[in-house]
């Protein structure tokens, strides 16, 4: 708190005025919101162990506000916030942080409960993909290197299982098996890569639920968290909405009996997101909504299962054996998509 009261007279906000809330949200990055007497603010630490150029994230924020104050001036869009020196990314004892306004009688929601909420959240991170569509892709930064390269991340996962912690490789053993036995989503991923029928386009890469902002109404009002936005393929933010859509539990969730894919909501995820994005799609893209969901849960898979053999050096871990759990937990789910989808 004291460093984060430090970093705010940055933006000439005097502690002494203001209400620090943490906010626990992700996995990566550290959030705060921030109530001055006037404003309301979101405060981020950026975690530059993930990020190593936290500028990349900050010039690419700058060149989408440009793009659409220019294209589509009446957008919502959840800017930096300009600091006194003029600078909208503030250095502190060599941690980097940034501010977002609040956006008023806006909230966020952590688990898709309806439907509706899914239609209104695929539909936003859609027409942001749409809106954008002119921009060129090539002045987008590369935040994260190969962030959803399936190829790079099942060969890193293969590495792991042959040096990593032997301990954890022989507990893990079974699910290691499921996960290799299930290499025809690598094989898939990589004609994906080299067939232009899967363009690529300004990609959001992180479309959980809690990056929607909605209105009052429930609503949604825009698309935030825009660390990941790189240039990208449509199956990443479609798999990604239905990883963490289709099941009311979630990848923390021990009991895998309660992994329930709901039809209605990927019904839902579908229809939002061609509302927007239906002309952009190609006739071979629209073929691949279930494949987006095989794909990013199995990504998940992999990741969680390769950093628990390698000591959960990128996740973390609050109890013994966690990432092995949230591994299985998208292993069951991926089952169940298939089963219930296909
Ligand atoms: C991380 O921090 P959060 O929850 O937005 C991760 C995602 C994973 C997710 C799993 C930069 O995102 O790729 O899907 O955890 N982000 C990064 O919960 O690695
Ligand atoms: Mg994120």
């Amino acid at each position: 708190m004291m460093q984060v009261a430090q970093v705010l007279s940055h933006y000439g906000l005097n502690e002494k005025e203001i209400l620090i809330i943490p906010i626990k949200e992700g996995l990566i990055n550290s959030t705060w919101k921030i109530c001055a007497p006037n404003d309301k603010f979101i405060l981020q630490k950026i975690n530059t162990a993930v990020f190593k150029k936290p500028e990349d994230i900050d010039n690419n924020i700058r060149l989408i506000a440009a793009h659409l104050q220019k294209q589509l001036p009446g957008y919502l869009f959840t800017n930096t916030v300009t600091a006194l020196d003029g600078s909208t990314l503030i250095w502190h004892l060599q941690e980097a942080y940034r501010m977002f306004s609040f956006i008023e009688n806006s909230h966020t929601i952590s688990s898709v409960s309806t439907p509706e909420q899914a239609y209104e959240a695929a539909s936003q991170f859609a027409k942001f993909t749409a809106i954008l569509h002119a921009l060129d892709i090539n002045s987008l930064k590369i935040t994260l290197p190969n962030f959803h390269n399936l190829s790079l991340r099942y060969s890193q996962f293969e590495t792991a299982c042959n040096k990593g912690n032997s301990h954890r490789i022989a507990e893990a053993k079974e699910l290691i098996n499921a996960l290799k036995s299930r290499k025809d989503i690598v094989k898939k991923y990589k004609a994906i890569v080299k067939d232009p029928e899967f363009r690529i386009r300004v990609t959001h890469h992180d479309t959980k639920i809690s990056n929607v902002l909605f209105d009052e109404n429930n609503k949604g009002l825009c698309v935030i968290d825009l660390d990941t936005v790189m240039p990208g393929y449509f199956i990443s933010d479609v798999g990604d909405m239905m990883r963490t859509y289709l099941s009311a539990a979630n990848e923390e969730e021990k009991d895998f009996s309660k992994i329930v894919v709901r039809k209605e909501v990927f019904k839902a995820i579908v229809e939002g997101y061609s509302s927007q994005m239906h002309n952009e799609l190609t006739t071979k893209e629209k073929a691949h909504f279930l494949y987006a969901g095989l794909f990013m849960t199995y990504m998940q898979a992999i990741r969680f299962l390769t950093d628990y053999i390698l000591d959960d050096v990128y996740y973390g871990s609050a109890y013994p054996g966690h990432n092995l759990i949230r591994a299985s937990n998208q292993w069951v789910l991926l089952e169940n998509m298939e089963k219930e989808l296909l």
